[in-house]
């Protein structure tokens, strides 16, 4: 139900510009000690500053390797310097996803981004550890900022692997999370303005009173309409869909990959995407490498995309044709959705690939290795 009640609850004074820019990370996990082997690590890294043989047809390739979706260049440098510093592959995903939740990457990631239907940002995160292929996430988390870091202690202190909801936010306050309110000035007058054009867009169908024309309440309709998919075409585009996805690989030849979103903007309460499903929003396999995805969520999360380019990476197909292999597979079925995915295996080699769409026909995303001089943002060519 969509009632203007539920954003007349918010205090509008804990939403002022700081709410955008000024209030600070919580930082909790960042109190924690470097691991055992920091030293070693950075001695490593070093070494490893050679380039190793190409892979044939790829190009000449170096590990560590940093690979993030979209031009986000302070989540790549932070990941970076995080492994420079001696911290681990899922230390580095930890704290590159976790800049972008402190920047609010494109309005897409952390706080004070794509209010749902109610008006309240949700957070979804994921990490995995390629080498024990454990996999910490949290969906539908309210009311605490750091998604990822309550995505990592799940790993750390639970046997389970996904947390959802206000039940998730409770495990992180008992985690040392505080709990803050995530809407923002952005964010709440996104909301009106959508209250204000009769709730459009939305993710209903075959619902009463007709949801391309009004807000709800809603309740179903006796009749099924089959135009639906075209409608949802007009929904989810490149404007509501930038989530940080990233892949590290540690000068050892550690897979680790992560996660975090705050969703699809006027989402249905509760929806959650590919972003915290391990194989669909991202996978890691240190025996084979690594993947993320970005983009339509609801799409996504259906093909295991993630884990079918790990899978075809693990066959020697080289990253590039990997991603490639995977949008194709999936534009069969839906030729015009929104997505991208960024594949790297073990040796170091990487690429990228996205589905062409209107106003959608390259993807960017960042590399940093031993061979650039900084982080680079690349460009692909959607198919
Ligand atoms: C989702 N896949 O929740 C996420 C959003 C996204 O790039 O990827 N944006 O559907």
């Amino acid at each position: 139900m969509v009632t203007h009640s539920l954003v007349g609850g918010h205090e509008i004074e804990e939403a002022g510009e700081d709410a955008g820019s000024g209030l600070t990370w919580s930082g909790c996990c960042s109190q924690r000690a470097a691991m055992g082997c920091g030293a070693c690590r950075a001695l490593c890294f070093f070494l490893l500053l050679l380039p190793l043989p190409g892979v044939a047809g790829a190009g000449p390739t170096a590990l560590p390797l940093v690979v993030n979706t979209w031009n986000f260049k302070r989540a790549t440098e932070t990941a970076w310097s995080t492994l420079h510093s001696g911290g681990s592959e899922l230390d580095a995903v930890e704290k590159g996803c976790g800049q972008c939740e402190i920047d609010q990457c494109d309005g897409s990631v952390g706080f004070g981004g794509h209010p749902d239907e109610h008006g309240e940002t949700t957070l979804d995160a994921m990490i995995m550890d390629g080498k024990t292929m454990k996999v910490g996430a949290v969906a539908d988390l309210r009311h605490i900022k750091n998604a990822i870091g309550v995505a990592r202690k799940v790993i750390q202190h639970t046997s389970h692997t996904l947390l959802v909801g206000e039940s998730a936010s409770l495990f992180a306050e008992s985690m040392g999370f505080p709990c803050e309110d995530l809407t923002t000035n952005n964010s709440f007058s996104v909301h009106l303005k959508w209250l204000n054009q009769n709730c459009q867009p939305n993710y209903w169908k075959n619902v009463i009173p007709d949801a391309s024309k009004s807000c709800g309440p809603y309740k179903r309709a006796k009749q099924l309409n089959s135009e639906e998919w075209i409608n949802s075409q007009k929904r989810i585009n490149t404007h509501n869909h930038d989530t940080i996805g990233m892949i590290v690989i540690s000068d050892s030849g550690n897979v680790a990959v992560g996660t975090s979103t705050n969703g699809a903007s006027h989402k249905i309460q509760g929806r959650v995407g590919d972003s915290p499903i391990a194989g669909a929003g991202a996978y890691a396999d240190s025996t084979a490498g690594g993947a993320a995805a970005t983009g339509d969520g609801d799409i996504l999360m259906r093909f295991l995309p993630s884990y079918q380019a790990v899978e075809y990476m693990r066959t020697g197909i080289d990253p590039t044709t990997a991603c490639q292999k995977v949008i194709s597979r999936i534009q069969k079925h839906a030729p015009y959705f929104f997505g991208a995915v960024i594949c790297a295996n073990t040796t170091g080699s990487y690429g990228a690939a996205c589905n062409k769409v209107p106003g959608f026909t390259q993807f960017h995303f960042m590399v940093y290795s031993p061979l650039l001089s900084g982080p680079s943002e690349q460009v692909v060519d959607c198919i």
